[in-house]
């Protein structure tokens, strides 16, 4: 036969179905129904094998039912990382008593939650400049991240690092990092370091859709697979890196996708329920302690304030923000204790004082606190004395 382009093949059932003779179309439907029904029933197994996310993650059992002090402890954690951030950018609006670079992670807050009741205090935390939220929930004190903000002394960074550079050796929190992506490489880091100590600590390395496209990850996502590194990769995607949404940065918009090439198991997971959040990060926690290796967990999320404090925000629609806030993580959580009545509206207006009156001392402390001394300048900073490139 001759080959006479590919235009000349008939293409699809229908196109096939009526080039046969009468006579043929019984033989035709039984090949059919074989293809259809057995070839799935056979293969399917391995399949499911191969796509790695669908088989390997949903194995692992978790927590799906929680208790009264999971949503009460969810709760109360949303509300002080949104009533920190509503002050902090205050004072940072109205009073110019903050400065320089600040990005809110109002709207994100039940990726901190869920991942903070699905891990121990010994995981590593690692994430980019949207840090605020993650440092709170691994337990550094309003105080001294309010005191960082206004850049004084007292700060979890000394005062020298601000919004972007929270850090807490002890908390297990890593930053707070500027450079885009940078942190998938340390959060690797991280992982590799909890197995040479021989520890069963897993790390969970945080960032958005737009570093999702940094060259990094794959790099990272390659070694971290040949090591079988105890690690999580969990992509905040929150549809915009800057202005940019999702769509306009590739062609691949399910960003857990990124985890086949690499036959590590990913999932896509919904940013604004808290229990969502917690079930998928737990089983992913749970495969990298048992020495399964990493995972990419795509959390969707949304942000419901400017990438940073100046941000006009003329890339989304008002509507676009005003139905996430329909689905709002923290309200969530309040209408389940509230059904569920795990507490009365007087305990919920309890917690939300204590709260108030946490944030409102992180100001008072921060106010009160000293500059860092002019002789702070030049300490923690790095400087290899081989340097090469120096010049005098
Ligand atoms: C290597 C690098 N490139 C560019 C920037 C500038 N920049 C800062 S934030 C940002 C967007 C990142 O968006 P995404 O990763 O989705 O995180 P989100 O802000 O949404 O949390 C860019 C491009 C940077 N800080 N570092
Ligand atoms: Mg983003």
């Amino acid at each position: 036969m001759q080959f006479n382009g590919l235009k000349n093949f008939p293409t699809g059932i229908p196109a096939v179905f009526s080039s046969l003779k009468k006579a043929e179309i019984p033989l035709f439907l039984l090949v059919l129904s074989v293809q259809n029904c057995l070839f799935p029933l056979i293969f399917a197994p391995a399949y499911s094998v191969c796509q790695g996310r669908i088989i390997n993650l949903k194995s692992f059992n978790v927590a799906t039912k929680f208790s009264k002090e999971t949503y009460l402890y969810w709760y109360e954690l949303m509300q002080l990382i949104r009533q920190f951030e509503s002050m902090a950018e205050e004072k940072y609006k109205m009073e110019g008593k903050i400065r320089g670079f600040f990005h809110a992670y109002i709207g994100q807050e039940a990726i901190a939650a869920g991942c903070m009741t699905a891990t121990r205090q010994d995981d590593p935390f690692v994430t980019g400049y949207r840090d605020h939220g993650l440092a709170l929930a691994k337990g550094m004190s309003a105080n001294a991240c309010m005191a960082e903000l206004y850049g004084k002394a007292t700060g979890v960074a000394k005062g020298k690092g601000g919004s972007m550079h929270f850090f807490g050796v002890e908390q297990k929190f890593f930053g707070g990092n500027g450079i885009v992506g940078a942190q998938i490489g340390t959060g690797a880091g991280l992982a590799f370091a909890e197995k040479y100590k021989g520890t069963d600590n897993v790390s969970l390395t945080f960032f958005g859709d737009g570093a999702a496209r940094q060259g990094m990850l794959h790099e990272v996502f390659n070694l971290a697979m040949l090591w079988k590194l105890p690690a999580v990769f969990i992509c905040e995607n929150n549809n915009y890196a800057m202005g940019t949404s999702v769509e306009r940065s590739s062609n691949v918009v399910d960003i857990y996708k990124l985890a086949d090439a690499y036959e590590m198991p990913g999932d896509s997971i919904d940013g604004m329920s808290a229990e969502a959040v917690h079930e998928g990060v737990a089983r992913a926690v749970k495969r990298a302690r048992e020495g399964g290796g990493p995972t990419l967990l795509e959390i969707k999320t949304y942000r419901y304030k400017g990438h940073s404090i100046s941000d006009p925000q003329k890339y989304r629609t008002k509507e676009e923000v005003e139905e996430y806030k329909q689905r709002d993580p923290i309200q969530q959580v309040l209408s389940t204790i509230l059904t569920k009545k795990y507490a009365t509206q007087e305990e919920i207006d309890a917690i939300n004082k204590r709260v108030n009156d946490t944030v409102e001392a992180s100001v008072k402390f921060a106010e009160e606190s000293p500059w860092p001394d002019d002789s702070e300048v030049l300490k923690d900073v790095y400087a290899d004395k081989n340097y090469v490139f120096d010049v005098d």
